[in-house]
């Protein structure tokens, strides 16, 4: 017999914050919840998944009889892990299966060939509207966000409207009993986040930016006419949040704003800064744009306690900023943005690039090592590869320019999950010249090395000792990393 209860369940994710708003509105419509994070999160080479651990995952659904199984899938990178995941259940259990989350959102027909049911989008409605008629054997046919097969056919219904007040959905639950997390083959019966140095929220949902290579104009699109798809949340909510945590977690001592973009919106921004210095007083991190980088809202920011701002710039490139990233900001507005980040002095400041892919010419590099030769120092570089998402507008457009065909296309979009981790990170399309380029720009972040770049520049003969110097300057990028890390630890105790 089963309990009337809902499984959730998330994947290498140990904070995974659209799980736990699910938890949030399940309890609150009066619907026991437990929630299993299966597989820590790692953003190189998240761990493969062992018998072991599916047969942890077995026994505690064993235990649960839960009525429903909601799987959380957030990125197509890790459907090697679902899969594994859902296979388990299905040869295990007749429990009722249903997925949510970017992907499932983005290709429900695809994820019906594995789950009973897809929500399309924000879940917290609709997953217990799902919830309450698996319970109490109502038919679910009719609830809003919902796709499933009838008779062979595929069936969805439409999206309801955006919620506007978020605060309505108040904010996740830290710790309880019915938290599991499975990893390294054992099972801890703990909310994995509660030893973590660092507290995780949002502010906001939604951007109002269309990059090509990410999900979020895929998601905006389904939300078309359902409201507006910026949303703010109460700068009260947020305290109440944060407040909470520092109760409850005993190591807290920074946090993170998961906010695609940090909101700028005057008004916000000043409530928000004089309640989070006095009240909550930790360093904090937010992710920025280029076009919402104002120096007066950085300096209040930063008088708050802002010590990390991760800005994407993607490429020195105008033409592929434009063209293929679909991102309007100028060469002009990302020297403004550094410049203003530099002035403030917001104490570490994180420049995101796209390199080496098919779209970009030798040219396009050189203006990348160009333009990073003039932002402000001091500045450290993420440096990733072109991921193709599915559905996203770059993965359209690298089949339309003949780049390569569809079928190459989903190999690689649904190769094994660590083959697209190293995709993630490495890059794909090398030439000599294109690895000279990278070299010098990877310099480019270190100030001792910035002269020697310089003077390396448009010097071919130098392309060898280039590669080989940024070779040798890896390790110091970890080195900077412990010491700011150790730096930003001492800065918190205080
Ligand atoms: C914050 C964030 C992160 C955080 C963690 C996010 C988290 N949720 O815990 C960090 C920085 C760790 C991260 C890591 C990664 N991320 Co990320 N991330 C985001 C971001 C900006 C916001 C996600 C978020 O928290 N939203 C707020 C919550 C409330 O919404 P939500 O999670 O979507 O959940 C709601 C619905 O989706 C739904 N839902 C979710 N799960 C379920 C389950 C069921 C059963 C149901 C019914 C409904 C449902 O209901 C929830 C409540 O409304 C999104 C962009 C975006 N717009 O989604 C990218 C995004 C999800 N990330 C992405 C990627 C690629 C990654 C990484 C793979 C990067 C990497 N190489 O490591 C990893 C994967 C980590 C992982 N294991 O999941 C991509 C996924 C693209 C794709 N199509 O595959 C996105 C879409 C951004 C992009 N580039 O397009 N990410
Ligand atoms: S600004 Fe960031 S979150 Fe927004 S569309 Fe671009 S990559 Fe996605």
């Amino acid at each position: 017999m089963d309990n009337n209860s809902v499984l959730l369940i998330a994947f290498h994710n140990q904070k995974a914050l659209g799980v736990r708003y699910l938890e949030k509105s399940l309890t609150a419509h009066g619907i026991p919840v437990n929630i299993i994070f299966f597989k820590g999160f790692n953003s190189i080479k998240p761990g493969s998944t062992t018998k072991a651990e599916l047969e942890l995952l077995t026994r505690t659904v064993s235990a649960l009889k839960p009525s429903l199984i909601g799987l959380s899938v957030m990125t197509s990178l890790y459907l090697e892990t679902v899969y594994h995941v859902n296979n388990t259940l299905r040869s295990s259990f007749s429990i009722p299966i249903v997925w949510g989350g970017v992907y499932p959102s983005l290709f429900p027909e695809k994820c019906l060939e594995h789950a009973d049911f897809v929500i399309i989008g924000e879940g917290e409605e609709a997953l217990a509207e799902l919830a309450d008629s698996i319970i109490n054997k109502k038919t679910c046919e009719n609830i809003s966000n919902l796709a499933y097969m009838h008779n062979g056919t595929f069936k969805m219904n439409d999206v309801r409207l955006l919620e506007q007040n978020l605060d309505r959905y108040g904010y996740p639950e830290i710790g309880g009993a019915n938290k599991f997390f499975i990893d390294n083959n054992r099972i801890i019966r703990k909310d994995p986040q509660m030893e973590a140095l660092s507290y995780e929220l949002a502010a906001s949902r939604g951007c109002p930016f269309s990059c090509s290579f990410c999900s979020s104009v895929n998601l905006k699109r389904i939300y078309k006419g359902k409201g507006r798809y910026i949303r703010f949340r109460s700068v009260e909510s947020i305290m109440d949040e944060l407040n909470e945590a520092r109760v409850k977690l005993p190591n807290l001592k920074f946090i993170h704003f998961w906010d695609e973009i940090f909101p700028s919106d005057d008004e916000w921004v000043d409530e928000f800064v004089s309640r989070y210095a006095k009240e909550i007083d930790l360093p904090f991190e937010i992710w920025v744009h280029p076009l919402t980088v104002r120096k007066d809202l950085i300096q209040k920011l930063v008088k708050a306690g802002l010590f990390k701002a991760v800005m994407g710039i993607q490429s020195g490139s105008e033409r592929i900023r434009k063209e293929i990233f679909h991102r309007p900001e100028s060469q002009e507005d990302i020297f403004n943005a550094s410049k203003i980040l530099n002035e403030c002095k917001v104490p570490q400041v994180i420049y995101d690039f796209i390199l080496q892919h098919p779209f970009e010419t030798e040219q396009d590099i050189r203006e990348s090592y160009i333009l990073c030769s003039k932002l402000e120092p001091p500045f450290e570089l993420q440096l990733h590869a072109l991921n193709y998402f599915p559905g996203t507008g770059i993965s359209e457009m690298v089949v339309e320019r003949g780049i390569m065909s569809r079928a190459e296309l989903e190999k690689i979009m649904y190769s094994p999950m660590n083959e697209q981790y190293r995709k993630y990170w490495h890059l794909n399309n090398k030439t000599p010249q294109s690895n000279f380029w990278y070299s010098l720009i990877y310099l480019s972040q270190f100030a001792p090395m910035r002269p020697v770049a310089r003077f390396m520049a448009d010097k071919y003969s130098m392309m060898r000792p280039a590669i080989e110097l940024c070779k040798m300057a890896r390790p110091l990028s970890r080195l900077r990393y412990y010491y700011k890390k150790g730096r930003l630890l001492l800065r918190a105790m205080r």
